[in-house]
């Protein structure tokens, strides 16, 4: 069974600059109805549910401030995107999504403008932003670079690799580490357990510390004041977190699903004329869907499903998996194709 339900806003954007001037109260009604649209979407199609519902606010309040897609706005893994292919002139393929011949389930570059990197691939997506960030000072241009990053992703290698060189070079770029403390499923590790200690350690900042903080990264003439607002700041602080000794300007943690807190933040970092900075926010994967949020693996991959119920449809009896039939199609081949 479906919902039905209106979207006057959502229906009045085409592309991002659609949403350009919209005021707070219409970006967050904006919100709730791209949540609605995704879940309809993703009942008929099945897919990544969760992680995409975890980043409605962060989709909107990105598009909203950022000039995408002059602005490059990266997706780690990428499989959080339905509501970001829905904002940038997908919305009327979006159920035909991982179909033959539809839209990928993941970021692709030949499909959009909007996808400046294709992934699917964990932790891949502060490396793509720093080599954009580069190739764009190089070039001399001056637009701006995002990567947004799970905490799941932020917890492999090739992120380090990329969080080493960003903070050496200094290059203007943005990192947001969505934190929803769960990965495919509860995450593990010494990363988790730190993330979690930092934010233990410091509740949800104000909007007015998170301002102050950042506001040392503006130009001048704001600098000065700036820089005392920043000693300020940082003098709250419980000491240098571990992306501060990496280089980065940290900022956080802030409320992933307040818009008024979101939007001058972001508008903010995209002001600021310096070096790289993560933004730290917290979210909840599944959010705003009772039957996902309540579910263990907060819908990471669903089946198709009933958006009444949450009830999702069951495995086709005797049905191959995925992997069997990539197996039996590799072991068709002649003898010579399968020597590596
Ligand atoms: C190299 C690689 N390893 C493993 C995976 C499987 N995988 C898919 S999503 C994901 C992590 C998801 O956690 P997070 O980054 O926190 O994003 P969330 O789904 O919570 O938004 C992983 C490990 C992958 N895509 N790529």
């Amino acid at each position: 069974m479906t919902e039905t339900f209106e979207t006057p806003l959502l229906d009045q954007v085409k592309e991002p600059r659609d949403m350009r001037d919209f005021t707070l109260d219409q970006l967050i009604q904006l919100a709730d109805e791209l949540r609605q649209e995704t879940i309809s979407a993703v009942s008929v199609t099945g897919g990544h549910l969760g992680a995409g519902l975890g980043v409605v606010e962060l989709t909107v309040a990105l598009h909203h401030v950022f000039n995408t897609p002059e602005d490059r706005l990266i997706w780690d893994v990428g499989h959080q995107c339905y509501p970001h292919k829905i904002l940038t002139g997908r919305r009327d393929r979006i159920r035909t999504l991982r179909q033959e011949g539809g839209l990928s389930g993941f970021t692709k570059r030949s499909e959009s403008p909007y996808d400046p990197f294709g992934a699917a691939h964990s932790s891949t997506s502060i490396s793509a932003g720093l080599g954009m960030a580069v190739g764009r000072d190089i070039l001399g241009r001056e637009n701006n670079v995002v990567s947004v990053i799970g905490d799941g992703s932020m917890s492999a290698g090739m992120a380090y690799e990329a969080m080493n060189n960003a903070g050496a070079m200094d290059s203007r770029q943005i990192v947001i580490l969505n934190d929803n403390d769960m990965s495919i499923a509860p995450p593990v590790g010494a990363m988790s357990a730190y993330l979690s200690r930092l934010l233990s350690g410091r509740s949800y900042r104000s909007l007015r510390e998170v301002m102050k903080q950042i506001a040392a990264r503006l130009p001048d003439p704001l600098e000065r004041t700036a820089k005392r607002a920043e000693e300020f700041a940082r003098g709250m602080m419980t000491g240098g977190t571990l992306f501060e000794e990496l280089g980065f300007y940290y900022v956080g943690p802030i409320d992933g699903h307040n818009l008024e807190h979101l939007i001058p933040v972001l508008k903010n970092a995209r002001d600021a004329r310096n070096g790289p900075i993560l933004i730290h926010c917290v979210t909840q994967k599944g959010k705003g869907y009772p039957p996902a949020e309540a579910a263990a693996d907060k819908y990471h991959g669903v089946a198709k499903f009933d958006v009444i119920t949450g009830a999702q449809a069951k495995a086709t009896p005797n049905a191959p998996s995925y992997t069997k039939v990539f197996a039996q199609s590799l072991l068709r081949r002649p003898p010579a194709m399968r020597r590596s």
